[in-house]
């Protein structure tokens, strides 16, 4: 029964390859910081545990996207794991929105610190996860014929860890470099005396742009959908900022956990905290007032800027007008300012971006924009990119055409559970989970940020703690009392499924054809994946639930599920 700390099946450390079959109590898929902290908290239950991650080293999105400016647009003194005192008070930042470098660089101190690198083996691509009804246990198969037997599966594959290049005719025929944002060379590259094209313009794009326009010769930029993306107005860390986040970090964080997306808004910063009042329920001086100190102030507490931003589509329009006004403000060139204003969706409802000079990067003699919209992209060539306008040559491609987002890599893997029921099947017409945590039909099998959580939508570390955490007391209860197989009802998945896509429908986010809600993916069906309720809303559902006795699941011992067969 759960709570030994001996692997139960198998007895042996199978090494990459050899064939054999390793049990343990839980195995963990991905080293990301969900995988991460899952592991540190497992061993305090005393469970045996293995994460089996497909890349060399941990970080997950930090390993991966390690594209020029990559860096995170959630302050960093928050941007970072709140479960250890002592390591938050012994790491240091060195920006106000660390680099990838340093995210990264993070990532393996955590790793290093809490001593995680012997329960994780790297190299090793997690293809299938059956569940085997009769003995209670997953059988996880690698890349590298290896299998795994485990109580628990605990999915930490990450929400944006599948990246999708686009489908364009002739795509492989180009003969020059080609890049991903999402699987960047290690070595990096060197774009200097290089004629680059860039496809694609989100969040990796406008961080990537203005520093590979400083490299290249001539920066070509494909743009298919502009977005609004808000100065980031990084900077050095001071002690002046890091010192009282330090010196109260624990009411802070606890205040964090509380919040919509899980980030303190200075309440004493009257450019960065919620101001509590619709749009419209201000004159237009004041509402320009407004915008015009969150511009300043940067980052993405600019959509906090009213409360009803993401609500109401009157209070919407003013933000968004705002941001155009700041584009044409910036870019010099009113023809490429017009084609850089979004026009056709709600600001926020595609997620906002933060950016380090992105639009006045196209005041340089070298940058280009084309506009796909107009001229839209007809074929990759061996050359480079033709559009209807004609062809372009290239020395290098770089894709920044984004993820197939928090479904993707789960799909990718082949998940059956009772009955040999397929995820694929199940998903077919959009996730369904309850709580974001677990599937109907899929018992033990655990996801870290799943869909239908508040994930992409949140400071992602205080979902993914908060997920973790819950996870552990759940564990914990089922140690104590003896039971070994956790699942969620149907009833209680479908009620969920209904919720999550009422809170969507209440949104504008619906209005937009966004990763969020699968549009960046042929055929992938249109359904609003993230929970918009809120981190601290969702945290007390969650809470409520096993407060409840874990109502909505179906827990059993071994002994009771043998009595009724
Ligand atoms: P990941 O970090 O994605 O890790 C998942 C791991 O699972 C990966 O290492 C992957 O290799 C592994 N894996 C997947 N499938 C398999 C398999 N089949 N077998 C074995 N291993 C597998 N969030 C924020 O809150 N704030 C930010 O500022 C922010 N910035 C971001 C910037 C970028 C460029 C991107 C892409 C995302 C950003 N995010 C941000 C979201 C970010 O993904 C999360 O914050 C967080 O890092 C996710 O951690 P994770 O462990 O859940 O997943
Ligand atoms: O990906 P995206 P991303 N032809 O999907 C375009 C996080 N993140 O990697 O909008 C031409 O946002 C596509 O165009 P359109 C964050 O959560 C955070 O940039 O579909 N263009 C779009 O412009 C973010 O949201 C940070 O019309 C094509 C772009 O490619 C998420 O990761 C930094 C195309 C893809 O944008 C994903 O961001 C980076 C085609 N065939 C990432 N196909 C932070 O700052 C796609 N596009 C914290």
């Amino acid at each position: 029964m759960l709570g030994t700390s001996t692997p139960q099946v198998g007895q042996v450390q199978a090494g990459k390859g050899d064939g054999r079959t390793a049990g343990y109590d839980v195995i963990i898929v991905g080293a990301g910081f969900g995988g991460m902290y899952m592991l540190h908290r497992l061993r305090e239950l005393g469970l045996s545990a293995r994460i089996l991650e497909a890349a060399t080293g941990v970080g997950g999105t930090w390993y991966w996207n390690r594209y020029p400016g990559a860096r995170c647009d959630v302050e960093s003194m928050q941007y970072s794991f709140s479960f250890s005192p002592a390591l938050q008070q012994e790491w240091s930042w060195s920006e106000r929105f660390a680099a990838q470098p340093e995210i990264l660089a993070y990532a393996n101190h955590v790793a290093d610190r809490f001593d995680l690198r012997r329960d994780i083996q790297f190299e090793t691509r997690v293809t299938a996860a059956h569940y085997d009804e009769k003995a209670n246990r997953w059988q996880i198969l690698t890349d590298g014929g290896e299998q795994f037997l485990a109580r628990f599966c605990v999915m930490a594959t990450g929400c944006l860890s599948t990246a999708k290049l686009p489908e364009i005719e002739g795509r492989d025929s180009y003969k020059g470099a080609t890049y991903h944002t999402g699987y960047w060379p290690h070595e990096g590259v060197d774009f200097t005396g290089l004629r680059v094209a860039v496809i694609g313009t989100g969040s990796s794009a406008i961080q990537a742009i203005p520093v590979m326009a400083e490299q290249a010769t001539h920066l070509t930029v494909f743009q298919r959908t502009p977005n609004y993306s808000i100065p980031s107005r990084n900077g050095p860390m001071t002690p002046d900022y890091e010192g009282p986040w330090k010196s109260s970090y624990e009411p802070r964080r606890a205040k964090a956990r509380t919040m919509r997306t899980g980030i303190l808004y200075d309440a004493s910063d009257a450019n960065f905290g919620i101001n509590d009042v619709s749009a419209m329920a201000v004159s237009e001086e004041e509402r320009r007032r407004v915008y015009e100190a969150r511009w300043e102030t940067g980052g993405t507490s600019f959509m906090a800027a009213f409360n009803d931003l993401i609500t109401n589509q009157a209070s919407n329009d003013t933000a968004s007008e705002f941001v155009r006004s700041k584009i044409r403000e910036i870019v010099k060139d009113p023809a490429t300012a017009e084609i850089l204003c979004p026009k056709d969706y709600p600001i926020g409802t595609k997620r906002i971006c933060v950016d380090t000079n992105y639009f006045e990067t196209y005041n340089r003699p070298n940058v280009e924009l084309i506009d796909l919209k107009a001229t839209p992209i007809e074929a990759i060539t061996p050359r480079g990119v033709r559009t209807t306008d004609g062809e372009r040559e290239f020395d290098a491609i770089v894709y920044a055409t984004g993820f197939d987002a928090m479904t993707g890599t789960l799909m990718k893997i082949d998940i059956r559970g009772r009955k040999g029921l397929a995820l694929r099947d199940k998903w077919a017409d959009g996730p369904q989970t309850y709580l974001g945590l677990m599937c109907a039909g899929l018992p033990n099998l655990f996801m870290i940020t799943g869909p239908g959580s508040p994930s992409v939508l949140s400071n992602m570390i205080v979902s993914i703690e908060q997920h973790v955490d819950w996870l552990i007391d759940a564990l914990a209860h089922m140690q104590k009392n003896g039971i070994t197989t956790i699942e969620p009802t149907a009833d209680a998945e479908v009620s969920w499924g209904h919720h999550v896509n009422e809170a969507g429908h209440r949104t504008l986010y619906v209005k937009a054809a966004s990763w969020y809600m699968g549009a960046n993916v042929a055929g992938k069906p249109r359904v609003f994946m993230p929970y918009i309720g809120g981190v601290g809303v969702y945290r007390q559902e969650c809470d409520e639930v096993a407060a409840k006795g874990y109502e909505g699941f179906v827990l059993t011992s071994q002994a009771r599920a043998e009595a009724a067969e």
